[in-house]
């Protein structure tokens, strides 16, 4: 039986500036990811066949859940999911960093170069109408795709595989940024973790 627990950071809440503040970490990480936590586990209490399928199953087939908690575990489990990734793929001083290996030739294959991919993520990340997130997935035929869910919807809803998400929910970037959602964007490169993004591509085409 699965009961869901915020996931250890590899590293402190002030450890992301000045691109990402701690006091944002702290309210993100504490208080907005852990009520997803806190509303994942509440919605599958009492269902132990539920509980005992990986989140990223229940996602995957969402039309097995029980209507009653099929909303809860869509927003909730998906905000579990995408969080956790979200942490994984963030690290400090990054600057100047970029894909290498495996990852970096199948995104020269799908998006021309890295700052094509930049363009094509930023562009998804910003023109994500409210709140959601911005994604590099692989796809069934394990090619990379940019993609953008409103929401917690994550991609493994229509069978893909995020290996790099961006939260752009206002509550990630609102009280350093304000409305300058494009300015959060932009800091976002500063602090990717391709390392950790290079072991989920190499993982998600085996
Ligand atoms: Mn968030």
């Amino acid at each position: 039986m699965t009961n869901y627990s915020l996931p250890t950071l590899n590293y402190g809440f002030h450890a992301l500036e000045p691109y990402i503040d701690q006091r944002t970490m702290e309210i993100h990480y504490g208080k907005h990811h852990q009520t997803y936590v806190n509303n994942l586990n509440s919605a599958l209490e009492g269902k132990p066949e539920l509980q005992e399928k990986s989140l990223e199953e229940l996602l995957g087939n969402l039309a097995a859940v029980p209507e009653q908690i099929r909303t809860a575990v869509r927003n909730n489990g998906g905000g579990h999911l995408n969080h956790t990734l979200f942490w994984e793929v963030l690290a400090p001083s990054t600057e100047n960093k970029t894909p290498t290996g495996k990852l970096k030739e199948a995104m020269d294959a799908a998006f021309g170069s890295f700052d094509k991919f930049k363009l094509e993520f930023t562009a998804a990340a910003t023109t994500r109408f409210g709140s959601g997130w911005a994604w590099l997935i692989v796809d069934g035929k394990g090619n990379l795709q940019v993609t953008s869910t409103p929401n917690q919807d994550n991609p493994i809803m229509d069978g893909n595989h995020a290996i790099l998400g961006l939260d752009v929910w206002e509550h990630a970037y609102y009280l350093n940024y304000q409305n300058r959602r494009p300015e959060y964007i932009s800091s976002f490169y500063n602090i990717m973790n391709w390392d950790v993004v290079s072991e989920k591509f190499e993982s998600s085409i085996k």
